[in-house]
């Protein structure tokens, strides 16, 4: 399949304006010209604008919520639209809260749909347990059907339609879990890979069972969201919210090569890079990996030598 790819240059979904930033910094390290040289056939479809709703109040502890939901449906299209042409899409954050869109998008095409979420967080929060009113830690909650009845409809949000079951979530790489997400995660018994768990059975063997649980028979096609913040801080320093003790940069790089080994996966997201963020040298470590993410998914495993014109 053709490679769909868009930027959502969205940030509101948490403080820290930067992470608007991102589709820029990776165009700017020729993403697009990379993966063509991998043999792909690439279809830019740019950027997304944004506007702001005007008398966007709060609600809950959650800031800009018509402003969000707005972007977030632009997106869920967006998605749909690159989808309904045949192409894998890859949309590029954009903080994490644009998952809850692209999913979104993603499980009108592909009506039965695997989550591979790769993250230092679960993301499942909901609008009456976060801590902190940032909608990039509650995407989840808002997509999954046995969760509705503790989450209220947010203004901005009347299009999204839960479209996934706590038994199609697999985390991989938590390692910060607030209090109402453990008791989510252990009362619906959503499939966890903590580190430890990484450490302990090591990445291939989590794969495997990542794929028993959610996709034993691979009969569904699979959504991969990659938050950058599952890469430790030494190796993606410029993310919003770095927790220590993360996967090294070829873990990820090995996870999502054994990920694109299912032919599976139809949507990808790369989320939370903030080029704002840290030094000259943090950003372009930053910025760096998460290409070198993507290029392992989209083959750049099989080959041992580079097209010369390789940058
Ligand atoms: C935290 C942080 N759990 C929250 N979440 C982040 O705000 O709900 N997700 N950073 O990537
Ligand atoms: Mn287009
Ligand atoms: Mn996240
Ligand atoms: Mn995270």
């Amino acid at each position: 399949r053709p490679i769909g790819v868009f930027g959502a240059p969205f940030n509101k979904g948490q403080p820290r304006p930067g992470v608007k930033y991102a589709p820029e910094a990776l165009r700017n390290v020729n993403l697009i010209k990379n993966l063509s040289l991998m043999g792909h056939e690439v279809i830019d479809h740019g950027d997304l604008k944004f506007e702001a709703v005007p008398n966007d109040t709060a609600i809950y502890n959650i800031q800009t919520p018509r402003t969000i939901g707005k972007a977030a449906k632009q997106i869920s299209d967006k998605v749909e639209e690159i989808l309904r042409c045949g192409q894998t899409v890859v949309t590029l954050g954009g903080d994490h809260s644009m998952s809850v869109a692209t999913i979104h998008g993603h499980a009108k095409v592909e009506n039965d749909l695997a989550i591979i979420w790769i993250d230092a967080h679960p993301d499942i929060n909901t609008p009456l347990t976060s801590a902190s009113g940032n909608i990039h830690g509650m995407p989840l909650s808002f997509l999954t059907k046995e969760l509705q009845p503790y989450v209220p409809k947010l203004p901005g949000f009347e299009w999204l339609k839960p479209c996934i079951s706590v038994k199609d979530i697999a985390f991989i790489g938590v390692r910060d879990i607030d209090k109402a997400e453990r008791y989510i995660i252990d009362k619906y018994n959503i499939t966890t890979f903590t580190m430890r768990d990484i450490d302990k059975l090591g990445m291939e063997c989590v794969l495997e069972r990542t794929i028993e649980a959610i996709n034993p028979t691979l009969n569904k096609k699979i959504h991969m969201s990659f938050d950058i913040d599952s890469l430790d801080p030494a190796f993606a320093p410029s993310t919003g919210t770095p927790v220590p003790y993360g996967l090294s940069l070829r873990e990820g790089m090995f996870l999502v090569e054994e990920i694109a080994l299912t032919n599976k996966v139809t949507g990808i997201d790369l989320v939370e890079i903030n080029p704002d963020l840290g030094s000259q040298r943090d950003q372009f470590t930053t910025i760096s990996a998460a290409a070198e993410v993507l290029y392992a998914f989209f083959g750049k495993r099989t080959k041992t030598q580079l097209p010369s014109d390789y940058v």
